[in-house]
Parts: structure tokens; sequence; C-alpha cells
């Protein structure tokens, strides 16, 4: 079976109505394939987005699903009195979240229709948007106790836990040195830098590890993977619609949330761009950020987030980039690489965007 007649064995179980008429697969993200369908019925064409959920990265589909579900259910019930909308799930024909099937599990989403994402920030205005709406998203879930969600990749957003991978990575180099895999050793080659600034700074790891581990961040329901282009904007009006990629959000500290949307929105370059002269973090973008998000969820910050926020996107910004180069040092096994030191490239880049913003503190404070 090719992977498109698997894809076409998958859609079909879900319950839609009409005929599918074509099937299209859709490149996003690093983890899950993605695909989207055309149905028609009554002549009338709908679209639908189905995904195949990477079961390395997540073992627990069940966990992982009854998150999606709690999370779209709780959204539709307050997205009426809101600008936003919700996703909405599509179950199987037998009635589950999800399917099991041969090639792995497959689960359904409605396509939004006439909206479109980005990978880079336009502006303040755009920034402002996008904070706006994961701080509604932040808000909306408040009513959901943590404990209600699973804890679908243990450890997800512990500082200190991403810092011991990186390091048992860092110690494995050494045995694969020792050995034959030339590419692997070829790899290591350019990374000294890398490995020097996460030891540099491996004290704002431990310093939020201290408040994550012993509980002082309150726990919340986070989406924990708040990239600007897990946003939806409406293309006629460049509104924010919907916020996507529902897999992370799980119990977690909110100053992740909104690190990590500092990390990828505030951006002067690519994820993974190679002239670095052009990574950092814009500090007018930056502030369009915190606004939108206080905007939002100022309510619910409590007094500890409010005196860390300046440092979240430094801290979510060097964890990334710590995962980024633990899979470069492990032979690129969890994120995709498309070329030869993507890992590391990404990592790089991270890391400049965290040096920037240590430069910038004061005006971030400002
Ligand atoms: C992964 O696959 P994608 O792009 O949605 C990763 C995030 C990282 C992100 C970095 C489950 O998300 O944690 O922040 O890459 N997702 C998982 O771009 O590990
Ligand atoms: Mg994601």
């Amino acid at each position: 079976m090719t992977e498109r007649d698997e894809a076409q064995a998958a859609v079909s179980a879900f319950d839609i109505a009409g005929e599918l008429v074509g099937l299209e697969p859709l490149v996003r993200g690093h983890i899950n394939r993605t695909w989207v369908s055309t149905w028609s019925a009554d002549g009338q064409a709908r679209r639908y987005l189905h995904q195949r959920i990477n079961e390395h990265v997540f073992a627990d589909v069940d966990g992982l699903m009854h998150n999606v579900e709690a999370v779209t259910r709780r959204l539709a019930e307050v997205e009426a009195s809101s600008p936003y909308e919700s996703l909405r799930l599509v179950h199987t024909r037998a009635g589950d979240h999800w399917l099991r099937a041969a090639d792995g599990p497959w689960r359904t989403y409605d396509f939004v229709e006439d909206t479109e994402a980005f990978d880079r920030c336009s502006g303040p205005e755009q920034a402002f948007e996008v904070a706006r709406i994961f701080g509604w998203f932040q808000q909306g879930l408040e009513a959901i106790p943590p404990a209600e969600l699973v804890e679908t990749i243990p450890g997800f957003f512990s500082p200190g836990l991403r810092l011991a991978q990186f390091e048992a990575a860092q110690a494995g180099v050494a045995e694969v040195s020792a050995g034959q895999d030339r590419d692997r050793i070829a790899g290591f080659e350019g990374c000294a830098e890398a490995l020097d600034f996460v030891a540099k700074n491996r004290g704002l790891v431990e310093a939020f590890e201290a408040h994550y581990a012993s509980g002082r961040f309150p726990a919340r329901v986070v989406h924990g993977d708040t990239k600007l282009n897990n946003v939806l904007f409406d293309r006629t009006t460049g509104a924010a619609r919907a916020v996507v990629d529902l897999d992370t959000a799980m119990p977690g500290f909110l100053l992740y949330d909104f690190g990590d949307m500092v990390r990828f929105t505030a951006a002067t370059s690519a994820e993974d761009e190679r002239d670095l002269s052009r990574a950092g973090t814009d500090l007018e973008i930056y502030r369009a950020l915190r606004d939108g998000y206080l905007d939002c969820a100022a309510g619910s910050l409590v007094p500890l987030e409010r005196e860390l926020l300046h440092l979240a996107g430094p801290l979510v910004t060097l964890v990334i980039g710590m995962r980024f180069l633990t899979d470069h040092l492990a032979g690129d096994v969890y994120f995709g690489a498309k070329r030869e030191g993507h890992n590391l490239d990404r990592a790089r880049v991270q890391f400049a965007q965290v040096a920037c913003m240590q430069a910038m503190q004061d005006d971030m404070l400002r």
C-alpha cells in the first residue's frame, strides 16, 4: 500500500457524508503527517483535515485524544462570546475520537476554510493578534482542572529534564566518537560553540526548574506549541480565527506558552536559518506580544509569573535549542532533518535569539 492508499483508507473510516473527491498531503510541523480531503454531498464540497499521529512521539494516543476532545469541547463552549472559533473533531463511523488504522492512529477535524498560517510575523499588529488569541485560549481553558488532562509526554515542559536529556546525548557523543560511524562523528564538528552556549546558560534552566519542580508555578492547561504558524488567520480580514495543533495541550506552566510565542513570533529569521547574522529577536514584536497576551490573560497571572515574564522567552528558546541540539547529537531521531546538520542549524538560531534577548533584557522589562 502506498502512503496515499493508507491515507485514503483511513479518511474513509471517518463519519463524513458524501463522496470522497480529493485527497492531498499538507506539509506542516515536524511531527505528524497531514492530509486534506474534499467530499461532495448534495452538490456541496466540504473539506477535512486528517492527521496520522506520530506514535514514536505520542505513545499514549488515547490520552492525547482525550485531551484534544476536552480542549475542543471547552473552546466550543466559549467561542460564541468571542471573535475566535474552536477546532471541531470528526468522529469515526464507529463513534470514536480517533481511528486505529493499519499504518497507525488517525484523527480528523473539519477544515477551517478561508484562513492562512504564517511562518514569519508581518509586524506588531499581527503579533498582538497572535498573543490575544493564545491569551483567549489560556483563559478559556482555566475551567478545565489540569489534573483532568493527561501528561502525554512525561516531563515535556520540565526544563530540568530537557537539560538532563541534552547531557545524556552529550555523553553519548564520546561513545560514538570511539566507534566507526563516520557520518555521525563528522556531524559533531562545529558543535563546540553550541555546546558551550548551553554550558554557560544552564543556570537559567536550573532556576526555572527549581520553580517548576517545587510547584511554585500554578498548574495550568497550556497549549505547549504557541508558534505563530499554529494560529489560523482569516484570509479576508487578516484577523486571528483559530488556534491549531492541540497535541501538547496538557498540564504545564503558563510561562512556557508565553516564552514559546516569543521564541517563534518575535524571531527575526526562520527557525532553521543558516545565516546566523539574521537570527535574533525583535523588540517591537516582543512588546506587542506581551501587551496582547496581558490584554487577555493578565487577570490570571500570579506574581511569580509576572515577575519572570521577561525571562520566559530566553528560557523556552534555550530549552528548544537544547532539544534541537540533543537531536542533532542523537542522529536526528526526533525532529525531522531535511539536510545535513539541520537540527544543529535550528539550535544555533535559538541560541542566537537567547543571546539577543539577554542583551535586551532591560528594554524587555520596560
Ligand atoms: C515540534 O511538529 P511541530 O512543529 O508542531 C515540537 C514542539 C517544538 C517545535 C519546534 C510534540 O512541533 O515541542 O517546539 O517542534 N512538538 C513536539 O518547532 O515535540
Ligand atoms: Mg506542534
